[in-house]
């Protein structure tokens, strides 16, 4: 089932933004991912952010790697472009549109295993380039798509749902943007709308490289090892009459928990998660003292959540190249091709 579609209709009462738009309008198809998927989660914060913006869905372009996480630009902004590209590649099908038409509001939609593995070297250069976007990250741990994998971002000492025990070092995606130069980096977890809609719409507004790392528990592959419910427990009493697998439906992980404080959040395998969000006092224009932040936390077994970076003044791609104000689809073919007697007098100017 790749495609069901929504009724068109809604209640007449049905709250509107500035430009006389309701949710329905940010809306995508129905989401086909596991009930309880994090990463449906996250969609809604995008359709509530791009709701509260008032943003023209035409001037949004979604673009996705290959994963459950990459598969969610479909469940959003049905109005918007759309190209869902090939596994790791996103930010470089994503650097090309952008290149072209700089007028358009750029959503990069990937996983962890997307961007860590796969699409790592496209992922550090998108960052270090500063392509004007939005990166999320959808990061559950897993390859949830291929059946449960290790990501690149699973904690080493983590066990998956078959027992094995990740042996390797993680990758923080969040530290690596730090890095390599993100003007705005972010982390935050799927069911924590508050704290995640204010997040994308600041990426949104943001004219630079903004990373945002989404935690989003994958509820297929991080279930409760004991419960006759669980996957492995469904599958292994199972009498296999095809080769379907059975997903037990979950409800989603939802959080709530103020500024400077820490959160524990039990996952559905029963794991815990040590959040830690950032306090209102916290200098959010260090690059240099988010990176010390983030260390010293996760040096005490915390994830950092909240806005951990942001430059003002951000530079993107367009400002490194001194690319015209026009996008370059929009220029007529003479001053795209000015003719051999241009090209001549850029020769002359460089002998
Ligand atoms: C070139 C290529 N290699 C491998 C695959 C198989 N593959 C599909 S999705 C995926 C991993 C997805 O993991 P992630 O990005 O974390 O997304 P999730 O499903 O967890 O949201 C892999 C390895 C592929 N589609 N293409
Ligand atoms: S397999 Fe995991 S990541 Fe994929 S849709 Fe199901 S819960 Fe979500
Ligand atoms: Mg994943």
């Amino acid at each position: 089932m790749t495609y069901i579609a929504k009724p068109k209709f809604h209640h007449p009462s049905l709250p509107k933004n500035a430009l006389g738009y309701t949710h329905r309008d940010y809306e995508g198809k129905i989401s086909t991912l596991c009930a309880g998927c994090g990463h449906d989660s996250i969609t809604a914060s995008v359709i509530e952010a791009c709701f509260e913006l008032a943003i023209e869905p035409h001037r949004v372009a979604k673009i996705s790697g290959i994963g459950c996480s990459s598969k969610t630009p479909d469940y959003f902004l049905n109005a918007s472009h759309g190209f869902n590209s090939v596994h790791g590649r996103m930010p470089s099908v994503l650097t090309g549109a952008n290149l072209a038409n700089r007028d358009l509001i750029y959503l990069g939609v990937s996983g962890d295993g997307d961007t860590a593995s796969i699409g790592f070297g496209q992922f550090a250069h998108a960052m270090r380039r500063g392509v004007n976007m939005v990166y999320i990250v959808e990061n559950n741990g897993v390859y949830g798509l291929t059946k449960g994998q290790f990501s690149a971002t699973a904690d080493r000492g983590s066990k998956s749902k078959r027992g094995v025990i990740n042996a390797d070092n993680s990758i923080d995606v969040v530290a690596m943007a730090l890095q390599l130069g993100a003007t705005f980096v972010a982390r935050s977890f799927s069911g924590d709308k508050e704290q995640l809609v204010p997040l994308i719409r600041a990426a949104i507004e943001h004219q630079g490289a903004a990373l945002i790392d989404v935690i989003s528990p994958c509820v297929a592959f991080n279930n409760h090892a004991g419960s006759t419910k669980s996957f492995d427990y469904v599958r292994e009493h199972n009498e296999a009459v095809n080769r379907l697998d059975f997903i037990t439906s979950r409800a989603p992980i939802t959080v709530a928990y103020e500024a400077g404080s820490v959160e524990v959040v039990e996952q559905h395998d029963g794991s815990k998660l040590v959040l830690k969000k950032v306090s209102a006092d916290y200098d959010a224009h260090d690059r240099i003292g988010a990176m010390t932040f983030l260390q010293q936390h996760a040096a005490k077994g915390q994830i950092v959540t909240g806005l951990l970076y942001v430059d003002s003044e951000p530079e993107d791609l367009h400002t490194h190249f001194n690319t015209v104000a026009t996008p370059l689809n929009a220029m007529s073919e003479k001053e795209l091709s000015p003719g051999s007697a241009a090209l001549d007098k850029i020769n002359a100017s460089l002998r």
